[in-house]
């Protein structure tokens, strides 16, 4: 039995200054920003699983069955003998990938990248378990940083799902998948996964859930930062908001100030002033159409080779090659 390596690019010291920089940059700007990354802590973590068998929240399921009904064939397509996934690993979907490959007779090696040494490590001995003699390399990094620091032994199939790539603007998902592109080589494979376009009153619902989860997943984020950084945010004094943007085409998630008050934030020395019914924005997710998924990725210089759909053409995972 082979023991798992992890790779560590980033340190908790350097999770923490970047932490500092954002809630500094964010809580001083106008309109007011944290960005999504900080969800997931213990809580958050747990409360996104919670949100992923809401009914109302379909991308999971939906992204699910397409790699049910395709991970054969990414498989065939790809004849990965390395599969590397960005954010955090061990997932059902990670499974069906990771079947197929076996099964196809190519996989030899599985490399869980997240900035969180904790996603890497505790997926860990379940892989090894699983999968005899499957060689597991963990990686902590930022994906937005150290992609030339993954392992490079091919053919490589690397995933990015769930559709977080739409918490990116624009311009950043741009960069991003720019940077995919110059480090894969030949016979290399991306599979991305994105939220398709729909009803904007489905989207609002996936995102404002009757039961309240995705609020509370939202104010979580002030939990984190006050723990992180000795702060008084009132989760209590925030509300949750969803809205449809239909021009960027994309969900806007923000907390919304129930009266004016005055947060404090020691670690920084900051004092921040919110007007009552004031917005901070928390998080974008975009949501595509497929002629979109194809010219983001053919402009970061890769090819399309499939877009697949759920039934309903709900969400899209699409296989692309350099
Ligand atoms: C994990 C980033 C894909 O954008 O749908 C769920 C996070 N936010 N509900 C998404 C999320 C609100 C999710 N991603």
């Amino acid at each position: 039995r082979t023991t798992p390596r992890v790779d560590r690019h980033l340190t908790p010291a350097d999770l923490a200054a970047a932490l500092r920089d954002d809630v500094r940059r964010g809580l001083t700007a106008t309109p007011k920003e944290l960005p999504p990354k900080y969800f997931y802590d213990g809580r958050g973590s747990e409360l996104f699983e919670e949100i992923t068998r809401l009914p109302e929240y379909y991308p999971t399921r939906a992204e699910r069955a397409v790699l049910e009904a395709r991970a054969g064939e990414v498989a065939r397509l790809t004849g990965a003998r390395t599969l590397v996934e960005l954010g955090s690993g061990s997932s059902e979907k990670t499974h069906l990938l990771l079947r197929a490959l076996r099964d196809a007779g190519t996989l030899e090696r599985y490399v869980p990248v997240d900035v969180s040494v904790d996603a890497v490590e505790g997926a860990l001995p379940g892989l090894v378990e699983a999968y005899p003699g499957l060689e597991v390399h963990g990686v902590v990094a930022d994906f937005d940083r150290h992609l030339h620091l993954l392992p490079t032994e091919g053919p490589r199939l690397v995933v990015f799902l769930g559709g977080t790539i739409g918490n990116f603007a624009p311009a950043h998902r741009a960069r991003f998948l720019a940077a995919v592109a110059e480090t894969m080589r030949s016979g290399d494979h991306l599979l991305l996964g994105t939220d398709l376009v729909k009803d904007p009153e489905r989207l609002v619902a996936a995102y404002d859930d009757a039961a309240g989860v995705t609020a509370d997943f939202n104010r979580n984020v002030l939990r984190v930062v006050d723990a992180a950084l000795d702060a008084d945010l009132d989760p209590d004094a925030f509300e949750h908001v969803a809205v449809w943007d239909a021009d960027e085409e994309w969900i806007e998630m923000r907390l919304r100030s129930t009266r004016d008050q005055v947060a404090h934030v020691r670690a920084l020395d900051l004092t921040v002033h919110f007007e009552r019914g004031e917005e901070v924005r928390t998080e974008i997710s975009a949501k595509f159409r497929p002629e979109r998924v194809r010219a983001e990725l053919e402009d970061a210089g890769l090819r399309l080779v499939e877009l697949w759909t759920d039934e309903p053409g709900d969400f899209a995972v699409s296989l692309a090659t350099v």
